[in-house]
C-alpha cells in the first residue's frame, strides 16, 4: 500500500477501541451472528422474502460468512422500482429522519433511518473524525449542504458526538465562509476536496494568503479526488487533508475514513461488511486488486441493505495498520462501474442530459457530454446536434435556444452547463453502444 508522502502530524486516538481494535476473529464472529440476525429481519421485506423463498434460505442457513455468497445483490434500480418505502424494514411511525441521494434524477432514492440508526451514523462519523485528528476542544466549519443530501447533517451530529463546537456554514458563498473562518478561528473544516481549493482561491481573490487560514485540518468527501489534489490542497492551505467516503442507501458519510496513517481508509467492518467483486462476473478479485465495492448492512434498523452494489471502485486492503485499528482498509474510490459522473460534488447521469435535451424544441438527442477540469472546477459541455432549419446566423436565436436547454439542464440536474450547437450529423454516431461521455479529468492521473 502506497504511503503518503507527508506525515501527519495530528495525534491519534481512537474513538472506541473495544470495536476498532477488536481482534479478527471475534469481529467475524460478530459478523456472522449480525448477519443472521440481518438475513432474519430483512425476510420483512417483500423483495428478499421472494428470493429466500426461491432459493429456500433462512438465517438457520445461514453457517459461515462465506454464505454471504448465497444472498441476492440490491442496485440503485432495484431501489427506484420499489420507491420509496419498499425495502423499510420497521413501521412507518419509527423512522425519524429521511435522507436522499444526491443524484437529483427523476426518481429519488431515499433513506430511511430510526433513532438507533442516527444514533449509530453519528457515532460512526465520530469514529473516523477522530481518527482523522478531531478533539472536543476543537472548533468545526461544516461547508457541506444541509438537506436530503446526507454530508452537512451527517457530519454535523458526528462531531456533535465528539463534544467539538460546530459552525454548521452550509454550501457556498465563499466569501461568508472566508468571513466566519477569519472571525471564529476554527481549526477544522469540513466539505468537499473541491470546494477546499475553492476555499483557497476565494481567500486569495480578497487579498488573504490562504495558508494564514485558522485551519489546520480538513475532513474531504462526497466525490473522488486524488493523491494529487491531497498535496495540493495540503500545501495551498497549509492543512492535513484526511479523506473520508459513504453514501447514502449504505447510511452517508462514516462507511469508513483515514487514521493519521493515512494509508487507505479503515471501513467500519462491525457495521459493513464489505466485498470486492469483479462488476462484470460478480466473483471476488484477488486480495489487493480492484474491484467493485459491495456492501451488505449489518445493523442499519429502518433500510438495511444486502449486498448493496455500490458501482464505486477501489481496492482493499487487509494488511495490520500502526495505528492498532483492525478493521479492513479501502483504498480511494479510482472509478465508477456504471456511467452517473459526479461533476461539482453532484451526481449526473447522461440520460438527466437526454430528457433535458428531449424538453427542448430544435435539439435532438444526438449529444456529447464533456467533462474537464481545466481548474480547480469541474466544467461540463454539453454538445447538441440540433435541427437543421434552427441552425440559423441570426446569434440572437442561436443563444435563446442554448440558454433554454441550459435551463433544462440545471431543471433537471440541478447543474450548469455549458451548451454548444453544433449542425446534424456532426458528431459521431455508434453501431453499437453509443459513448455519450468524454471524462478528460483524469487522463492525467
Ligand atoms: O456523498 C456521502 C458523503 C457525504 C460521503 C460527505 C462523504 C462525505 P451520495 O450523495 O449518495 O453520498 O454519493 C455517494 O459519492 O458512491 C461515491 O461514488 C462518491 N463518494 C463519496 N465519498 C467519496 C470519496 C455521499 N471520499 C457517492 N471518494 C459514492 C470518492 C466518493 N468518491
Amino acid at each position: 500500500m502506497p504511503m503518503p508522502e507527508s506525515q501527519p502530524t495530528t495525534e491519534s486516538r481512537i474513538w472506541d477501541p473495544a470495536a476498532e481494535t477488536q481482534p479478527t476473529e471475534a469481529r467475524q464472529a460478530l459478523q456472522l451472528e449480525r448477519l443472521r440476525a440481518l438475513v432474519e429481519r430483512v425476510a420483512a421485506v417483500p423483495f428478499y422474502r421472494a428470493h429466500f423463498e426461491r432459493h429456500d434460505l433462512s438465517a438457520a442457513r445461514i453457517h459461515s460468512l462465506d454464505d454471504l455468497r448465497r444472498l441476492p445483490f440490491t442496485t440503485k434500480d432495484d431501489l427506484r422500482r420499489h420507491h420509496p418505502f419498499g425495502f423499510l424494514t420497521v413501521p412507518r411511525s419509527e423512522v425519524a429522519r429521511i435522507h436522499g441521494s444526491s443524484g437529483t434524477t427523476g426518481t429519488p432514492t431515499f433513506v430511511a433511518y430510526t433513532k438507533a440508526d442516527l444514533a449509530l451514523w453519528a457515532d460512526l462519523c465520530a469514529r473516523f473524525l477522530v481518527a482523522g485528528g478531531l478533539r472536543p476542544e476543537h472548533t468545526v466549519q461544516v461547508a457541506f449542504g444541509y438537506g436530503l443530501f446526507t454530508g452537512g447533517f451527517g457530519l454535523h451530529y458526528g462531531i456533535e458526538r465528539v463534544g467539538a463546537a460546530i459552525i454548521p456554514a452550509a454550501a457556498g458563498n465563499t466569501r461568508r465562509q472566508l468571513t466566519i473562518m477569519r472571525d471564529l478561528d476554527p481549526e477544522v473544516l469540513i466539505c468537499t476536496p473541491s470546494y477546499a481549493l475553492t476555499v483557497a482561491d476565494g481567500a486569495r481573490e480578497l487579498g488573504i494568503d490562504p495558508r494564514s487560514l485558522p485551519i489546520r485540518f480538513g475532513h474531504f468527501g462526497g466525490e473522488p479526488w486524488t493523491e494529487d489534489l491531497r498535496r495540493d490542497i495540503e500545501t495551498q492551505l497549509d492543512i492535513q487533508a484526511f479523506n473520508n467516503y459513504g453514501l447514502s442507501e449504505v447510511i452517508g458519510p462514516g462507511v469508513s475514513g483515514e487514521c493519521s496513517e493515512r494509508t487507505g481508509m479503515h471501513l467500519q467492518d462491525d457495521h459493513f461488511l464489505v466485498e470486492c467483486l469483479d462488476p462484470d462476473t460478480l466473483e471476488p478479485v484477488p486480495e489487493g486488486e480492484p474491484g467493485e465495492l459491495v456492501i451488505t448492512t449489518l445493523t442499519r434498523e429502518a433500510m438495511p441493505l444486502l449486498r448493496y452494489r455500490t458501482r464505486d471502485i477501489a481496492r482493499l486492503y487487509r494488511d495490520p495498520c500502526p495505528c492498532g485499528r483492525t478493521s479492513v482498509r479501502m483504498s480511494r474510490v479510482t472509478g465508477r462501474s456504471d456511467d452517473m459522473l459526479i461533476i461539482r460534488g453532484v451526481n449526473l447521469f447522461p440520460s438527466q442530459i437526454e430528457e433535458a435535451l428531449l424538453r427542448v424544441e430544435g435539439a435532438t438527442a444526438h449529444y456529447l457530454i464533456e467533462v474537464e477540469r481545466p481548474g480547480i472546477m469541474d466544467e461540463l459541455t454539453v454538445k447538441v446536434e440540433i435541427h437543421r432549419e434552427l441552425f440559423s446566423d441570426r446569434m440572437d436565436r442561436m443563444q435563446a435556444l442554448r440558454e433554454r436547454i441550459a435551463h433544462e439542464i440545471h431543471a433537471i440536474a440541478g447543474i450548469r452547463a455549458k451548451v454548444e450547437l453544433v449542425e446534424p450529423r456532426r458528431l459521431e454516431r455508434f453501431v453499437g453502444k453509443a459513448t455519450r461521455v468524454i471524462d478528460r479529468r483524469h487522463a492525467d492521473t
